[in-house]
């Protein structure tokens, strides 16, 4: 017990100078949050779950632990338990210190201890439980084992109670509960729905592992367990659920060699959208690196290959990769022990053994699969077939855009309201839904740097479109020609006609709607320029309030009940009138420059990465979902979004 007494803070005699680094370790974690957890927002708040939890994943990769509970308490307190074999609670000869307070009081410990225990280390994975040990205003730690309950407890890092032997027990296992700091986050309220995700996507990538999540806060209890015995495979057919598969076989292959793991599942639908998600030791790796590397080199030569053999490829004819993989949902997932992540934000795997080993397994075993199963071959060719005829008539429809620009000079759409000034740095297009509202924004705009185009009809869904329609397409043709910046992969944003582009829409059905498909085709087709920040959702106010000769508008329910409350004040008991805002169409012009366009007054907001991607998501479930053949997921997606089912022919 005396070594453990010398370990609890505020007996500064006793430190030694290992001692002192602990402190400063943690110390650094509270000073500079992001270093350690990316952000103090809400994302940062969730990778304090995710960093518990990921040790008791690794528990059950070592093959101790099968069952992992988490749980929202009310007031947003944390609890994570396991049925592992408990972290241990002995002291080290070493350290003189037990792993437990180690794994807790030491940066970058957590995991890494005892040696042996893990084949499979996270690399970057699990910077620890320490790191979220010093993020908490408070932490207790249980630990069944060897017929014990055994507690620890932390105050925003600090010991407050030394190993304490609380009780007995018949089970094995670990307990953490926490609360984050508020003095350090500046969200503290936890999302079901984010925790939820990811830890059925946990459960995807760990076959047979029981995940529970539970919401715990009054008024909103609610609980969901997860168990895939078929692991990734049945990751893929939950992200097809709603698509039209092209074969019904989820296809699997797997294999080892040294210490390394990879599995790959896939599955074709009738979309002309790729998505492959990729992992390395269970961690998200949306930049990619090796293991996707291999997996496309050796999808696309193994259907090239089978192509050739069977002549459904005729005389030099060949796929590309991109071809390969027109309508794939695909989930690569590699275990390695020594993960080396790469990139700006470390989210690329890096090691290249992984390439060889993904790229032999992919294709010993899908050459097998096609053999063995060739009406499913034959679909998978005719697929990639279509997709390199479409390319290379998208390719025809780019290069006509580009010749037609160049011949007239770059004319531009007859509906385009242009603006005097020609740097791009200082103007900006409204694009406008209907030609009403096209009609007010044009007697509105301030001419000199305001350029408004109208669109108006039934949008293309580019979603449900082969790129060379979507070129061609007369909707969109105003939109490229009036951007100036090409399309697909001659988009340039060096030649944008316009630094802001504003999308301005009624905050209806309609509005929404449109928003959803223009950010659509933005972000499949001129990713750049959302990229780049040149993308805006104009916002106009919801509420009208008029009193006298005095007029406000509010853009939120919060607004309307400052600004009404503001405005009867300012003489005793006179009358606010206030009106729900009409369509853009409906304003005149001067309320629409005063409201939605004067850059003195107006509310943009930028539209990020995320929110296209989102809108793409949107605009392939509300027509997948709605226009499909399955009942079932249909109903549902009309209860969920019964704002669009509205304004969808079906
Ligand atoms: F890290 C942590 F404290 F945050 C934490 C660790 C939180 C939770 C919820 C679980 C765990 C955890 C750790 N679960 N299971 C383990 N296992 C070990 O630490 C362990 C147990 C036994 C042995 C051994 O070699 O006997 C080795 C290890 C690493």
């Amino acid at each position: 017990m005396s070594e453990n007494i010398e370990n609890t803070v505020g007996n500064a005699e006793d430190y030694d100078a290992s001692q002192i680094q602990v402190l400063e370790g943690l110390e650094a974690v509270r000073r500079r949050p992001g270093m350690y957890i990316g952000s103090t927002s809400a994302s940062g708040l969730h990778h304090l779950v995710y960093e518990i939890v990921d040790n008791s994943i690794d528990e059950a990769l070592a093959g101790f632990c099968s069952e992992i509970s988490v749980e929202i308490l009310p007031g947003d307190v944390i609890k994570v338990r396991d049925d592992g074999r408990g972290i241990p609670v002995d002291i080290q000869e070493q350290t003189g210190k037990s792993a437990l307070d180690v794994v807790f009081t030491v940066l970058h410990a957590g995991g890494k201890f005892g040696g042996g225990g893990y084949k499979v280390s996270g690399g970057l994975h699990g910077v620890g439980a320490s790191v979220v040990n010093a993020l908490s205003a408070w932490l207790i730690v249980r630990v069944h084992k060897g017929g014990k309950i055994h507690e620890m407890r932390f105050s925003r890092g600090d010991i407050t109670q030394l190993i304490t032997i609380v009780g007995d027990t018949t089970e094995s296992g670990t307990e953490v509960t926490f609360k984050p700091d508020s003095s350090i986050f500046e969200e503290t309220a936890f999302s079901y729905e984010t925790l939820k995700t990811r830890m059925r996507e946990q459960a995807f990538l760990n076959a047979g592992l029981k995940i529970s999540v539970e919401d715990k806060r009054p008024g909103s209890e609610t609980r969901d367990d997860f168990r895939y015995e078929g692991g990734i495979r049945e990751f893929v057919t939950y992200i097809n659920r709603s698509k039209t598969a092209l074969h019904d076989q989820v296809i699997y292959v797997s294999g080892e060699r040294d210490d390394s793991m990879a599995e790959i599942a896939l599955q074709y639908n009738d979309s002309y959208n790729e998505i492959l998600l990729s992992f390395a030791n269970n961690i998200h790796t949306p930049d990619g690196g090796m293991h996707e590397t291999g997996f496309k080199a050796a999808l696309t030569r193994v259907l090239n290959d089978y192509g050739k053999k069977t002549g459904l490829l005729k005389g030099d004819d060949k796929l590309t990769g991109e071809d390969c993989r027109d309508g794939i949902t695909a989930v690569i997932s590699v275990k390695l022990t020594e993960a080396q992540f790469e990139g700006q934000t470390k989210s690329k795997l890096g090691n290249s053994d992984i390439r060889t080993l993904v790229d032999n397994i992919l294709s010993e075993k899908l050459t097998i699969f096609l053999e063995e199963n060739p009406a499913v071959g034959r679909s998978i060719l005719d697929k990639a077939i279509t997709a390199a005829r479409a390319s290379e008539a998208a390719r025809k429809a780019r290069e006509n855009i580009r010749r037609k620009n160049a011949l007239d000079g770059m004319s531009l759409p007859g509906k385009l309201t242009d603006c005097n000034v020609s740097d791009p740095r200082l103007t900006e297009i409204y694009i406008v839904e209907g030609d009403s509202a096209g009609g007010s924004a044009k007697g509105g705009r301030d001419s000199r740097f305001q350029a408004i185009l109208p669109l108006w009809g039934k949008m293309l869904n580019v979603e449900k479109a082969r790129a060379d329609k979507v070129y061609g397409n007369e909707k969109l043709t105003p939109v490229i020609t009036a951007l100036g910046a090409g399309i697909g992969e001659d988009f340039d944003s060096a030649k944008l006609r316009y630094h802001k582009i504003i999308i301005m829409a009624d905050a209806d059905v309609d509005g929404s709607h449109i928003r959803t498909l223009l950010l659509t085709f933005f972000f499949r087709f001129m990713r750049p320029l959302i990229e780049g920040g040149y993308v805006y959702a104009a916002q106009p106010p919801l509420y009208k309030l008029t009193r006298g000769k005095t007029v406000k508008y509010a853009f939120s329910d919060e607004e309307l009940s400052e600004i009404s409350a503001e405005m009867r004040g300012e003489d005793g008991k006179g009358k606010v009138e206030i009106s729900r805002h009409k369509g853009l169409g409906e304003m005149d012009p001067e309320e629409l420059w005063e409201t939605t366009m004067n850059p003195e007054t107006r509310i943009l907001k930028r539209i990020e990465l995320d929110d296209a991607a989102d809108a793409a998501l949107e605009a392939d479930e509300i027509f997948t979902v709605l226009m499909g053949e399955k009942v079932e997921p249909r109903r549902e997606f009309i209860e969920l979004n019964a704002k669009f089912a509205v304004n969808v022919d079906v």
